[in-house]
């Protein structure tokens, strides 16, 4: 098991369009794992392979308060939603900031888990909001898309300067 580094808006690695996984192979359950150990390590509820420069369809998420029901999505594709819902959503790679984004409120998605066996699975709620997010990740979409310019050149530019001082 291992940590990985989360890249950070406005990082343009983040803007990738992560490819199919073709063959789930010891690799990408080895990455899967890793994730998984960042995201609760961070702590967070999702993670997606494109925060930490993987550019390939692989997201886990875990929304339970015990941190004891990790899922872990290859190749999630939404096979249908209900409704809409907003909700306050923040993200690993935008420390510090958090907005309202309207989303369907559930969606059902279609995934290959971490043995290589598709699955489906409805989901509402927190783990709805969730898998949404971390599905843009995957297109290269970010929380800050879905709020005005001038809200999300602020949030950019307080990042910058914030990493700056990191560095
Ligand atoms: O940890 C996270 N919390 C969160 C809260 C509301 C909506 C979405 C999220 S996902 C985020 C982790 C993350 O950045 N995943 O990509
Ligand atoms: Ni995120």
């Amino acid at each position: 098991m291992a940590r990985l580094n989360i890249l950070e808006f406005p990082d343009p690695r983040l803007r990738k369009i992560a490819s199919p996984i073709t063959d789930v192979t010891g690799k990408i359950a080895t990455l899967a794992d890793d994730m998984l150990e960042t995201m609760y390590a961070a702590p967070g509820i999702g993670l997606a392979a494109s925060q930490v420069n993987v550019h390939q369809r692989l997201i886990v998420v875990d929304v339970s308060d015990e941190k004891n029901a990790p899922v872990v999505l290859i190749n999630p594709q939404i096979v249908s939603t209900d409704g809409e819902r907003a909700a306050e959503e923040g993200c690993l790679s935008i420390p510090g900031f958090y907005e309202q984004v309207t989303r369907p409120a559930t969606i059902e998605v279609a995934a290959i888990n971490r043995a290589g066996d598709p699955f489906t699975l409805v989901a509402e709620d927190m783990l709805a909001v969730c898998i949404q997010h971390e599905m843009d990740h995957l297109e290269g979409r970010l929380f800050v898309d879905y709020i005005s310019n001038a809200k999300r050149q602020m949030i950019r530019k307080k990042l910058i300067k914030q990493q700056r001082q990191q560095a």
